[in-house]
């Protein structure tokens, strides 16, 4: 079958969609791996017990902002149960938003298998950090330092050995680690988001005015530091 590649002008790395002779007009298929995709975990809302409907905003809003710079590129927001509050408030205000569903949604499912159990491709993962890049911790920190095994600690202490909260830090992972080699990720981004709970560093005590600015900052860098690889 002769094949017609076409490339979207629109955005950053142009991306190639095969278009066969045997398919409907109009429909496109594409490979979803070939698609530049960050998944990211909701950033302060559990151990560091930022306020949910704040947080939901501050996600919203980011990624609404980040929306024209994307291209092909697409923004998951990840939790692990369909329960997750974080999820459905985020999606019922992206959905009041009209943001583009297919460059941003929300997925349900361990960061750590997104490709080998819940087939979608996500070439880079956000971590919710700790200031010290350490494994452990509980959370989706400890869930991404286990799974990709000693070869991102490696990676992360050639990078940096803490991170101030509301900004993150791009780890290429080495090709050694299972995250690389199973489930198809590239590079993990660490994020350190403002924190609300006394029993961790630096709590900012509730005060929410500073919370979101740091809150906001961390996706900023976040989303700037995806799309650095993206592009
Ligand atoms: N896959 C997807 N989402 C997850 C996973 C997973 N495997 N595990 C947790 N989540 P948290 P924080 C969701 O507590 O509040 C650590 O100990 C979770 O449901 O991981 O920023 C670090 O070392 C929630 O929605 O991060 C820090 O000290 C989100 O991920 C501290 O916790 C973030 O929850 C950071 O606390």
């Amino acid at each position: 079958k002769t094949q017609e590649t076409v490339s979207s002008s629109s955005g950053m790395a142009s991306q190639k969609i095969k278009v066969s002779e045997d398919m409907a007009p109009g429909s496109i298929s594409q490979d979803e791996s070939d698609i530049p995709t960050l998944a990211f975990p909701s950033i302060s809302t559990a151990d560091f017990q930022f306020d949910l409907e704040k947080a939901s905003d501050v996600i919203v809003g980011k990624v609404e902002e980040f929306m024209d710079k994307l291209g092909n590129a697409r923004l998951v927001l990840v939790d692990l149960t369909e329960r997750s509050k974080i999820l459905s408030l985020v999606r019922a205000k992206a959905a009041e938003k009209k943001i583009d569903s297919k460059r941003f949604f929300t997925f349900i499912g361990d960061i750590c298998q997104l490709y080998t159990k819940g087939g979608l491709c996500c070439n880079v993962i956000a971590n919710a950090a700790n200031w010290r890049l350490k494994p452990g911790g509980g959370g989706v920190n400890a869930a991404i330092f286990n799974a990709a095994g000693p070869a991102l600690e490696a990676a992360t202490k050639e990078q940096a050995r803490s991170l101030l909260p509301g900004n993150a830090l791009v780890v290429p992972l080495p090709s050694t680690s299972p995250l690389y080699s199973k489930e198809r990720v590239t590079h993990v981004i660490h994020v350190l988001g403002p924190n609300m709970n006394p029993r961790r560093p630096n709590c900012l005590d509730n005060d929410y005015v500073k919370g979101c600015k740091v809150l906001g900052d961390a996706y900023s860098s976040l989303f700037k530091g995806f799309l650095s690889i993206a592009n």
